[in-house]
């Protein structure tokens, strides 16, 4: 009987089962005791475990697995997400205005060319969107740093955002500063809190400015990420005019710099050195996004703010500080990993500006300051 033909068979391609029932294939030709029928048979079972062995360990991951891994550009090699908040439910039998397609907002465009909304004033339903986030018990972290004189803005920002950011929600505040006793007492609604965080303070306002986003980083590894679901990082020299709330949450969101929304992007103030992490290029980019208020989800705004600051330290090793510091590796960051909400101008206005006939509504605004006079340095 001539030796049987399980020896042509690559046996590490096959599962470990599949191997050991080769061995004993071969043992069984060795001892010429079953009949290539027998054998035959067997082996034809093996293959199929085998086939189904490979099957198993190669198949997709499911939503809740995820994969590490960051390219310079924040974005995970291999990540399946799994969005926590699901769809958007609300409430049965909800009464609210009926929503039309065919009227709305004609002068501002609503929804970016990667299909991103754009908020404006009109663009949505406050009531609806409260009533769908409500029964979420939904948390919202804000950062804000206040760092040598730059805690004289704290009692307005503070004041101003009991009135209108996110009213009614699970808030809390926290006060980034080297000037702990300086933190003034503003009484908080029920639901609301405030933490101060000591940092040192710093010769440059650059790097005040450009430091944030790691220390954004680490509240998020260390408070936030298993107790809160929203995080906006937003500047101190600023104060609320009119609602801030559920409007502005998603994934990723990033605020249209009040400056520059109407600007051709050959001359916006990207970063335009090639040897800077934050490099856009001519004919590059989308908008220009404020470093003054961002946010999203707490596992995206980590993803931006590691890959930002990783970038802004790479650059300085080569001597090199960005145009306009965090905020154009911000802005290269968000051209790449394109933000899932766009928040027009009205979230970051700037006090000095004279009011556009397309914006209907302030409701964050950069107050008038006299940088020589705040600043640590020129
Ligand atoms: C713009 C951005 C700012 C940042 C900066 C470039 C807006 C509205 N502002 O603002 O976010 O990207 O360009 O770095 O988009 N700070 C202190 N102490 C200081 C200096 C700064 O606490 O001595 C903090 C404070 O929270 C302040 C923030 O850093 O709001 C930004 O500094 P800025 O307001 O002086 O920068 P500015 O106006 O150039």
């Amino acid at each position: 009987m001539p030796k049987f033909t399980t020896c042509w068979v690559t046996r590490n391609k096959l599962s470990a089962l599949f191997a050991l029932h080769l061995d004993y294939l071969d043992l069984q030709c060795e001892m010429n005791l079953l009949s290539i029928k027998a054998v035959s048979g067997i082996f034809l079972f093996v293959l199929l475990l085998g086939v189904m062995y490979n099957f198993n360990t190669n198949r997709t991951l499911e939503p809740s697995e995820k994969t590490e891994g960051t390219s310079v550009d924040g974005c995970a090699a291999k990540t399946i997400t799994f969005c926590p908040e699901g769809h958007l439910k609300s409430p049965d039998h909800l009464k609210y205005k009926q929503p039309s397609i065919i009227h709305g907002r004609t002068n501002v465009v609503t929804v970016t060319p990667w299909l991103a909304p754009v908020v404006w004033e009109g663009s949505f339903n406050p009531n609806l969107l409260d009533a769908i986030y409500k029964p979420k018990n939904i948390s919202i972290a804000a950062t804000v740093f206040a760092v040598g004189k730059y805690t004289m803005f704290l009692k307005d920002f503070l004041e101003t955002a009991e009135q209108h950011f996110f009213v009614g929600f699970t808030v809390h505040m926290h006060v980034f500063t080297d000037k702990p006793k300086e933190v003034p007492k503003v009484k908080m609604a029920a639901g609301r809190k405030l933490t101060v965080h000591t940092v040192p303070s710093a010769d440059r306002w650059q790097e005040i400015s450009a430091r944030r986003m790691e220390i954004i980083q680490k509240l998020i590894e260390e408070e936030l990420q298993d107790n809160t679901d929203y995080i906006f990082c937003l500047d101190v020299d600023s104060k609320f005019y009119d609602r801030w709330g559920t409007e502005s949450l998603d994934r990723l969101v990033a605020v249209i710099h009040p400056g520059y929304y109407k600007t051709n992007r050959d001359v916006l103030p990207y970063e335009r050195r090639p040897s800077s992490k934050a490099y856009i290029g001519l004919g590059e980019g989308d908008f220009y996004y404020c470093g003054g208020a961002y946010g999203g989800q707490v596992q995206e705004v980590h993803q931006l703010t590691k890959t930002c600051s990783e970038n802004f330290k790479d650059d300085a090793k080569k001597g090199i500080e960005a145009a306009w510091q965090e905020e154009s590796h911000l802005n290269r960051y968000m051209w790449i990993n394109k933000p899932t909400k766009l928040l027009s101008p009205e979230y970051l206005w700037q006090d000095f500006k004279s009011k556009e006939p397309e914006i209907h509504t302030i409701r964050f605004s950069g107050v008038i300051k006299n940088y020589a006079a705040i600043r640590p340095n020129a």
